[in-house]
This record gives C-alpha cells, sequence and structure tokens, in this order.
C-alpha cells in the first residue's frame, strides 16, 4: 500500500521564495529542496493557490483536474458517523497477563506473562452526534481491540456494568428515544426529554440501568478514571474442552473521579473537548493511563443458583457474590498519528473473538453479534474494511475472499477457492489452531418470549441505590429531578414516579417532593414483587480507591505579588504526588511574584474557570488581591471551586476572600498558614469535601 512520506517543515521562511504574482499579492513557493506537493497521481503540483481559469477574471475551467482532485476529496472527508457512540477519542497502548490463565482459557493473549500484546482502545459517549459535547449525562463507550496473535479480539464495552434492555429487538427503539427527537433536530447528546423518558417509563426492565445513568458514573472526570465492563456473560474456554462463565471488568488504576452535574453543564461551555483533551494530554506527557484486567469466573453450577440470570444483561453479579480475579494490565502509551485513519475508522465488531473465548446466549450480545458487522459495511463503505492498518490483524490472515469495494491488496494467482488442488500452499482449514464452539446444550421451539428468570426489574435497581454512598444518593435524586423537571408531558413524569416507588420510597419521595407531584405518581405492578439484596460496597465511586491526586490536575491562580517560595513549594510538592500544576494568571503572558520575577502562565482566568481543575490555589500580594477581587473570573472561580466541594489553598487575599466568601473550612485553608502547602495537598488528596455540599 502506498505511504505518504511525512513532510518535514522547514523552519526557516528565507528558504521560501516570494515572487509577486498578477494582482500585486505574495505567492509564495517552495524551495526546489522540499518535498513537492503533488497530485494523487503523483504529478508534481505547480501552483497550490490559484484555480486554472479563463483569463485573470474569467470562471474557472472545468478542465482544472488539479482542483477538482483537491475539492472531490475534501468534500468527502467525513464518513457517515458511527449511528450510537459517534464521538469517541482514541489511544494505542499494550496488554499484558500478569500470569497465565491456561486453566481457564487457551487464549494465547492470555497464556505469557512475558508476552504484551498491542491494543487500540476508543472511549465513547453515546448519544450525541460526532461534534457534540464530552460531558454530556451518558454512558460511555470503554471498546478495546486487542492485536493477538491468533487474530483481533474486540472486548466492546461500556462504563457501566448492566444494559437498558434486555433484546437486541429494542436497541433501535432505545436509541431512538434518546437521540435528538426527529421532528425539530433537538435536543442534542441528552437523556432530559420526552421521548426517552416516554419509552423508558414504559420499560420496566431499563429501572436498574436508568439508577446508574443517573448516578455520577454518567459524568466521569476523565476516560482514565472510570471503570469498564463486558456486560454480558461469555465463556472461557481452556485445552482441555472446558468451559466457565466469565464476566469482564476494567479498573482504572487512578482510581474512580466523576464531576458535579453543575461542572459538566460548565466545562461543556469552558471546553467541550475536555475528555479528549485530557486523554491526549496525559499521553502526550508520558502520564500512560493504567487498567487492570479482571475476570469475575464462575461455572453453570453456580449460576442456576442465582436469584437472576446470567443470561440478562440488566443484571450484575456483585463482587461480593464472585470476587474479581485480576489477570492482567493495560497500558495506553501512545496517542494515534491520526484522528480519522485510526479513531474513526477503527471497527470493532463483539464477534471479533479467539480461540478459548466463546459468546453466552444473552439475547442482547447474540443481537450485537450481528449488527456490528452490518453497521461497519455502510460506515466504512464495503466489505474490505478490515484491510485499514487499524483494524487490520497483526498476525497473518489468508482466506480467499476477493474483490469488493475499497479492495486495496492485490491477491494473485488464478486460484480463489477451497479445496484447490492447482496452487499449493493455499490456505485450508485447520481443526487444530481453528475456532471451535464450545459444547452447550441446544434445544427448544422457535419462540418469541422473554424467560420469566428475566423478569424482576427492581431488586438490582434498589440494590444500587442502596449501596453507594449518601452523596452519590443525592446526586442521583438531583438527577433524576433534573431530568424529569425537562419532561413536558405530565403523564410520563407521573408513571416514572410511581417506578421510583418500587425501586426506593426514600429516593421517591426526595424526586416527588422536589417536583411538587405529592400523592400524584402512577400505581405500577411490578411482574415480580422486588426484594431487599445484601448491599454491594463495590459499587459505589466514593471511599472504594484509595484517595490520590496522582493524575489529577490543580490550578494555580496567580495575582500580582504573590508569594514566590510558597509558590515554587506548591508547585514541585503536586508534581510529586504524580499531578499537573497549572498556572493561571489574569494575562496570558504571566504574572509578577513577590521579588518581582515574572512566573509564565499556561492557562488565561478568563478562559479557566475552576471547573477545569480537581483543586484549586489561589497565591496574591497586596495588589493581586485587590485586582482579583475586582475580577469577576476571579470571584466566580474561587465560589465554584467551593460549591463544588474542592480543597481551596489561598494565601494573601483579603478582599478577594471577602467578595467570593471565602473562609477557612473543610478542605479550605491558607497555605501560608498552620496547615501549609502539605495541608493543602493532603485536602487535594481528599477531594472532595462532601460536608459542604449544598442541599440543593
Ligand atoms: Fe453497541 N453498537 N450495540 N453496545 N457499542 C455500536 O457499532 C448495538 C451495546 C458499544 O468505539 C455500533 O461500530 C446493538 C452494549 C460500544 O467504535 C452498532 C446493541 C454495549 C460501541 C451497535 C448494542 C455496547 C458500540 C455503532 C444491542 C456494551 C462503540 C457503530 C443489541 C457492552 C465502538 C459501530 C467504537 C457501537 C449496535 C448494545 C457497546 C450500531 C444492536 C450492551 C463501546 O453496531
Amino acid at each position: 500500500m502506498a505511504r505518504q512520506k511525512p513532510t518535514k517543515s522547514k523552519a526557516s521562511s528565507t528558504e521560501i521564495k516570494q515572487i509577486k504574482v498578477a494582482g500585486g499579492e505574495t505567492h509564495q513557493q517552495a524551495n526546489p529542496a522540499e518535498v513537492p506537493l503533488s497530485t494523487n497521481q503523483g504529478l508534481p503540483v505547480s501552483d497550490n493557490q490559484n484555480s486554472l481559469r479563463a483569463g485573470e477574471r474569467g470562471p474557472t475551467l472545468l478542465e482544472d483536474f488539479v482542483l477538482r482532485e483537491k475539492i472531490t476529496h475534501f468534500d468527502h472527508e467525513r464518513t457517515p458517523e458511527r449511528i450510537v457512540h459517534a464521538r469517541g477519542a482514541g489511544a494505542h497502548g499494550y496488554f499484558q497477563p500478569y500470569q497465565s490463565m491456561k486453566k481457564f482459557t487457551k487464549a494465547a493473549f492470555l497464556a505469557d506473562p512475558s508476552v504484551k500484546t498491542p491494543v487500540f482502545v476508543r472511549f465513547s459517549t453515546v448519544a450525541g452526534e460526532r461534534g457534540s459535547a464530552d460531558l454530556a449525562r451518558d454512558v460511555r463507550g470503554f471498546a478495546v481491540k486487542f492485536y493477538t496473535t491468533e487474530g483481533n479480539f474486540d472486548l466492546v464495552g461500556n462504563n457501566i456494568p448492566v444494559f437498558f434492555i434486555q433484546d437486541a429487538m429494542k436497541f433501535p427503539d432505545l436509541i431512538h428515544s434518546v437521540k435528538i427527537e426527529p421532528d425539530r433536530g433537538f435536543p442534542q447528546a441528552a437523556s432530559a426529554h420526552d421521548t426517552f423518558w416516554d419509552f423508558i417509563s414504559l420499560m420496566p426492565e431499563s429501572m436498574h440501568m436508568i439508577m446508574w445513568v443517573m448516578s455520577d458514573r454518567a459524568i466521569p472526570r476523565s476516560y482514565r478514571m472510570m471503570e469498564g465492563f463486558g456486560i454480558h456473560t461469555f465463556r472461557l474456554v481452556n485445552e482441555a474442552g472446558k468451559t466457565q462463565f466469565v464476566k469482564f471488568h476494567w479498573r482504572p488504576k487512578l482510581g474512580t473521579s466523576s464531576v458535579l452535574w453543575d461542572e459538566a453543564v460548565k466545562i461543556n461551555g469552558a471546553d467541550s473537548d475536555f475528555h479528549r483533551r485530557d486523554l491526549w494530554d496525559a499521553i502526550a506527557a508520558g502520564d500512560f493511563p493504567e487498567y487492570e484486567l479482571g475476570f469475575q469466573i464462575f461455572d453453570e453450577k453456580m449460576a442456576d443458583e442465582f436469584e437472576f440470570d446470567v443470561l440478562d444483561a440488566t443484571k450484575l453479579i456483585p463482587e461480593e457474590l464472585v470476587p474479581l480475579q485480576m489477570v492482567g494490565k493495560m497500558v495506553l502509551d501512545r496517542n494515534p498519528d491520526n484522528f480519522f485513519a485510526e479513531t474513526e475508522q477503527v471497527a470493532f465488531c463483539p464477534s471479533h473473538l479467539v480461540p478459548g473465548l466463546d459468546f453466552s446466549e444473552d439475547p442482547l450480545l447474540q443481537g450485537r453479534l450481528f449488527s456490528y458487522l452490518d453497521t461497519q459495511l455502510s460506515r466504512l463503505g464495503g466489505p474490505n474494511f478490515h484491510q485499514l492498518p487499524i483494524n487490520a490483524p497483526k498476525c497473518p490472515f489468508h482466506n480467499l475472499q476477493r474483490d469488493g469495494i475499497h479492495q486495496m491488496a492485490v491477491p494473485t494467482g488464478r486460484v480463489a477457492y477451497e479445496p484447490n488442488s492447482l496452487a499449493s500452499g493455499a490456505p485450508r482449514e485447520s481443526v487444530e489452531r481453528g475456532f471451535t464452539t464450545s459444547a452447550r446444550p441446544m434445544d427448544g421451539e422457535p419462540i418469541r418470549a422473554r424467560s420469566e428468570s428475566f423478569s424482576d426489574h427492581y431488586s438490582q435497581a434498589r440494590l444500587f441505590f442502596r449501596s453507594i454512598t449518601p452523596p452519590e444518593q443525592k446526586h442521583l435524586a438531583n438527577a433524576l429531578t433534573f431530568e424529569l423537571s425537562k419532561v413536558e408531558t405530565k403523564a410520563v413524569r407521573l408513571r416514572m414516579l410511581g417506578h421510583l416507588l418500587l425501586i426506593d420510597k426514600d429516593l421517591a419521595n426526595t424526586v416527588i417532593i422536589a417536583m411538587g407531584a405529592e400523592g400524584q405518581a402512577d400505581k405500577i405492578t411490578p411482574a415480580k414483587t422486588p426484594v431487599d439484596l445484601e448491599p454491594s460496597p463495590a459499587l459505589r465511586i466514593y471511599g472504594k480507591y484509595k484517595p490520590t491526586l496522582a493524575g489529577r490536575k490543580v490550578g494555580v491562580v496567580l495575582g500580582a505579588g504573590f508569594d514566590a517560595k510558597i509558590q515554587k513549594d506548591l508547585v514541585s510538592q503536586i508534581k510529586d504526588e504524580g499531578a499537573t500544576a497549572a498556572i493561571v494568571t489574569s494575562k496570558i503572558q504571566g504574572e509578577m511574584d513577590s521579588q518581582g520575577r515574572i512566573v509564565p502562565a499556561d492557562m488565561a482566568l478568563r478562559a479557566s474557570p475552576s471547573v477545569l481543575f480537581d483543586a484549586v490555589v489561589v497565591l496574591a500580594g497586596p495588589e493581586g488581591d485587590r485586582n482579583l477581587a475586582n475580577d469577576p473570573n476571579a470571584v466566580s472561580f474561587v465560589m465554584d471551586a467551593k460549591r463544588h466541594c474542592k480543597a481551596v489553598g489561598f494565601n494573601g487575599l483579603p478582599s478577594l476572600a471577602k467578595e467570593a466568601g471565602l473562609k477557612e473550612e473543610a478542605g479550605i485553608a491558607d497555605v501560608g498558614g498552620k496547615a501549609g502547602v502539605k495541608g493543602f495537598i493532603a485536602s487535594a488528596r481528599i477531594g472532595r469535601f462532601w460536608e459542604r455540599e449544598a442541599e440543593r
């Protein structure tokens, strides 16, 4: 395949020939030593500024094949976007097992702890279009392509361990309900509208997922700080043919963090690429995101004893019931070279499997096995998308498929069938190395029906709500109130409130009171009466991982005359934590310290609200304090950091403190005082001080 040589940009513009062309404007021409620009046919281009015209002021000629080639290619620069998960960010890396998993699976990439398997990961939102904002309340896609020696394995998961629906038949309805409403074309990337809640309120099976989507999990701080799940039950198969069930989990090394809804709304305005930029910046800085892969392994007998069906994707298996076994780590250590060629063109398919793994009969998974290949055919324009570099296996592959649109290979020889006796060495099937479907019982009449074992829609929703921490519960109730208050159709609101009453009375009543709907909720009769399950602390975000500042970003605002010693100490201690310190000043050129030296800035205050940081510090001398107190950007910076329960350090700010209502309280302290910089760092590690959170 022809590869374009990267063009090295020459630093000095003196090498470029400046000529005056007709009309007097300057026309730049490259030095003869530069790589010549050419058409896609390899023809060097003599003029990349002017189209071919009939006279200087005449119409452009159809004959201008250089212009037409350039414009035609431009016109087709976009492929159709993914119907779901359109907005995403990708990264390269590797996976390495901790130990051999041969006892459970014959998959080669899990057999040898010395072998690193290359991976490409794409994180995404689901509902919004390609250009939508990153901080929508939404599920996040967590798709990993393992380029193994036995072919590609795609683990196409999400950041939430369950799903809205039980059967693939409902997927188009679910997605149509959440996407922009078809008549008006809005709202974009938002679930807070009538069609979504109308559908959800008519689908009791979605209640468990709704708890997750209304929780802080749906507004993650970073792709680097969220868990991932394969959701469905899969099978592991070992050399002897023994099968066990497995659920896949990803655990971020940095722990989990989420933002508050008020932050999410403001981040979308301040930096709608927040997650994409965060991932890119971390990898570019050498701070490589890491995730551990964990397996929940269980057998048929155990599965039969659970109170729920392991084929039902709206249910999870609490870790307290089947603990996670950590099997390896994934490190993302390289940004894509080209967003389109890699992140956009990557094609994940849950049907991409390797020997040693197998599917289950989960009816949602079964539908996915068809859908992904089908969607790639139209999204990537034909059946040869596997030849694109990002999709091609890194192990050899040979078969007798031929032709098709966008064929990039040149197959040789007269034989394109099997068996044949005319081409020696032509590929043949292999019983030893080939993928075989695991032995599993299969019988029954063709039927369209949901198994009785799928019918408990409320118990695990209740389990989730009762397992998370009180601040998470509060945020969940607020999210429900927010979303349902945006639903215009009263009947839909009241139907949803009826479901909430079945999930948890306290939760329902909080939302009912906040909406002023006392005594009006619908009465819903569940197919199966919900039961109280043992809470699962593993489902919470907060208190599950060790507090850390690693991978986080601290905003350090400097006002004129700030204490240079404190600032230096602060920046060095932040770095020691594995975090980033971003210097923020009123003017982007920097700010003067107490010793008259200018410290350069990373960001300007007017473009950097505190929602972009995990913790903040503001330092100033008397003049700086006065200036900041008069700057609404500085005042809202501090007020928001306070409101969002972040660690706040300050020094030398009597006027700004008065203006922004800043005083010493939990997580807020003078870094020049007793607690010092160390005290601030200790608070910043904790992250949020929920005791400061306002009731609403
Ligand atoms: Fe997807 N899903 N999905 N999905 N999905 C797609 O495939 C589909 C489901 C997930 O970064 C599409 O290439 C059906 C569950 C991710 O490129 C499409 C059903 C889970 C991504 C599709 C589901 C996912 C997709 C759109 C119900 C978590 C983005 C473009 C039966 C386990 C992958 C594409 C990327 C993308 C279909 C449900 C995860 C249309 C029919 C459950 C992470 O084929």
